[in-house]
């Protein structure tokens, strides 16, 4: 479905916030959503350590976008459930670090996108609204049909419509489509798309890395890499977990410009998903390898409590900003 004028779906003050800000009323829209996917008891049992104080509040915060995930609105229509997100491309800078700073075409003024999730046979709409001053796409990785495969431009102050079944289960992603590819994604127009199975998966601590490049001087290699937008952000601000605790990550490496990138994680192995398509593990490692586009649910638990490092084990893409720390709490 294509809306030729932006004016002609223009959302009103509360939509326009609830998809722009992410922050505090997504995270509350989220909530109420994810109580249709899994039960609050089941939730309850999972320990996630608080995070350090003072925090902002937004989405771009790499410490809320970790745990932060937008089931979107959930309508009944002819009998059908339909998750409806809004999504709208901008144009925005992002500081990467005290002397970098990126102009960055991104969806709804984050880098990577918000994480869209839904489960196995939802119908899902997305509302793309472009504003970000030239052509943009919303290409899925899942089965659909061809219409809905975002490879067309959306034009600029244009909408379109993406609607098709969420399948099947597994970590998916969605990006921008447009030629140049390889700059649209590495610019930022990248998120985690994510089908839950039928019957949930076990609870955990469940999270979401993703690795990206940023080429700054647009010399079509990157001089900057980060997990979840800010290089090196985890490495200042370690994630808090608590020991014992199984841990499920959701992981995607978006690094456009390097032919692939390892994960590593220190003083562990962790379990595989590939593709998060299985609901048992294929094998056991402690580190993995991943081309642009790959992704897998990796599940580990800390035996002791401590600072523990996650990078690339291309120590180059490490050292530039791809590194982070675990903080694993001593439990109680
Ligand atoms: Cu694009």
């Amino acid at each position: 479905m294509f809306l030729d004028k932006f004016s002609l779906f223009r959302p009103n003050r509360r939509q326009f916030l609830q998809w722009s800000m992410g922050g505090a009323l997504g995270i509350g829209g989220s909530w109420l959503a994810w109580q249709g996917v899994q039960s609050h008891a089941s939730r309850s049992e999972v320990a996630i350590p608080p995070l350090p104080q003072p925090i902002s509040p937004e989405a771009t915060n790499p410490l809320i976008f970790l745990r932060h995930f937008d089931y979107g609105t959930v309508k009944e229509e002819n009998g059908q459930r339909i998750r409806e997100f809004r999504a709208e491309a901008r144009t925005s800078t992002l500081q990467l670090n005290t002397a970098v700073s990126q102009v960055t075409w991104n969806l709804n003024g984050q880098v990577p996108g918000p994480t869209l999730r839904a489960k196995e046979g939802d119908r899902i709409r997305v509302i793309f609204y472009n504003r970000a001053g030239h052509s943009h796409s919303l290409h899925f990785h899942g089965i659909h049909e061809a219409e809905m495969d975002g490879i067309k431009p959306v034009r600029n102050n244009s909408v379109f419509i993406y609607e098709f079944n969420a399948q099947p289960y597994g970590v998916h992603l969605y990006h921008c489509h447009i030629a140049p590819v390889t700059r649209h994604i590495s610019k930022g127009l990248y998120g985690m798309f994510i089908v839950d199975p039928p019957d949930p998966r076990p609870p955990a601590d469940e999270m979401v890395l993703i690795m990206g490049g940023y080429d700054t001087n647009e010399d079509h290699k990157n001089e900057l890499y980060a997990f979840n937008g800010l290089p090196s952000y985890y490495m200042s601000h370690p994630i808090p977990i608590q020991q014992e605790q199984l841990v499920r990550l959701y992981l995607l490496n978006m690094i456009e410009y390097d032919l692939a990138a390892t994960f590593h994680l220190h003083a562990n192995f962790f379990e595989v998903y590939p593709t998060g398509m299985t609901l048992n593990p294929s094998y056991k490692t402690d580190v993995i390898t991943m081309g642009t586009a790959e992704r897998h649910i990796l599940e580990f638990a800390y035996r002791h409590p401590g600072r523990y490092m996650f990078h690339p084990h291309q120590d180059a893409i490490a050292e530039a900003g791809c590194m982070g720390q675990f903080e694993v709490i001593e439990k109680s």
